[in-house]
């Protein structure tokens, strides 16, 4: 049985369980019980604090967990990043009041700076040769400076809308972070098997997250064009209409690129474009 463990609650708690959801596991979750049995693979769910992860992780109470890659780094614990899940998205920045006298990290020098992130920090600053006095706070850490309580910040920003409604702005990026599927570093047999087990399935919902399906109708005399923008996995799947002179080709494409290569489809005379989603991409 794999043990993992994940947020209990917060930011990350929800989109952890849908991507276990997502890699075909069922279990369900009685409310307020801290651990469940999946029914249809051989993994226990752990619901932990986020801070108490990666030390489960690297003391082997858990053999995985799904945590910030923030947390990981804070809690100076050795684990290993086994993927990256691409949610739970933020930076790890230093920010001070707006319009003082900070006007780069080197001015920082002397300065006090409040954060929940204190080993993080502090390595930070020491590689920049930077000398200042840190205060761990564990909460509302961005109005530490407006009540008098630091001259600074380093705390997570995401949208920026928090500092920029206490008046404070960025001033320099500490890390970037997203969540991460953590796991202990020696792993027996049988814990290990079931995480590549799990691995695989995570990598093939992360590739299918990324990509989108596509089929449109496309003249034969623009098929060369057309496959030469949607190459596919292997190269698009193209079948003749039943109208002359047209075929269908079916292809994935790139979210990210899809926009882009719309225009360029409509201009070689390609119509009726579907799009959709795609549940997982095993390769
Ligand atoms: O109870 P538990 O200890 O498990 O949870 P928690 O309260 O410590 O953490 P939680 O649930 O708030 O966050 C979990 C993880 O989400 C973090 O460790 C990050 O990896 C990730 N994450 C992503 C964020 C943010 N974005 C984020 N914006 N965590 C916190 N914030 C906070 C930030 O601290 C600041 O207060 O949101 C505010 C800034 O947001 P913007 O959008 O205004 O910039
Ligand atoms: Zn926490």
């Amino acid at each position: 049985m794999l043990r993992l463990a994940l947020q209990k609650s917060g930011r990350l708690a929800e989109q952890s369980v849908e991507l276990i959801r997502d890699c075909g596991i069922r279990f369900s979750r009685a409310d307020g019980k801290l651990r469940a049995v999946a029914d249809n693979f051989p993994v226990e769910l752990l619901y932990l604090r986020d801070d108490d992860i990666p030390g489960y992780v690297a003391d082997g109470v858990a053999h995985a967990g799904i945590v910030g890659e923030n947390v990981v780094a804070e809690s100076g614990r050795a684990v290993e990043v086994a993927e990256r899940l691409g949610f739970g998205r933020c930076r790890l920045s230093v920010a001070v009041p707006r319009g003082g006298d900070f006007t780069d990290l080197a001015s920082l020098e002397g300065a006090h700076v409040a954060t929940s992130y204190p080993r993080v920090l502090s390595r930070f600053l020491e590689a920049h040769g930077i000398g200042a006095t840190i205060h761990e706070i564990s909460g509302s850490v961005e109005i530490a400076p407006g009540i008098g309580l630091a001259d600074a910040i380093c705390d997570l920003v995401s949208t920026g809308s928090t500092l920029i409604s206490n008046g404070l702005r960025e001033l320099a990026t500490v890390m970037q972070s997203e969540a991460v599927l953590i796991a202990n570093g020696s792993l027996d047999a049988e814990a290990s098997a079931l995480l590549d087990a799990l691995r695989f399935r995570v990598g093939s919902v992360m590739r299918a997250r990324g990509y989108r399906y596509i089929l449109l109708n496309v003249p034969d005399r623009a098929l060369e064009e057309v496959k030469a923008m949607l190459p596919g996995m292997k190269s698009p799947t193209v079948m003749p209409l039943a109208e002359p002179g047209w075929s269908s080709v079916h292809s994935v494409i790139r979210d990210d690129e899809f926009w882009v290569i719309l225009d360029r489809l409509k201009a070689v005379g390609a119509e009726g474009m579907l799009v959709v989603p795609i549940e997982k991409m095993v390769q």
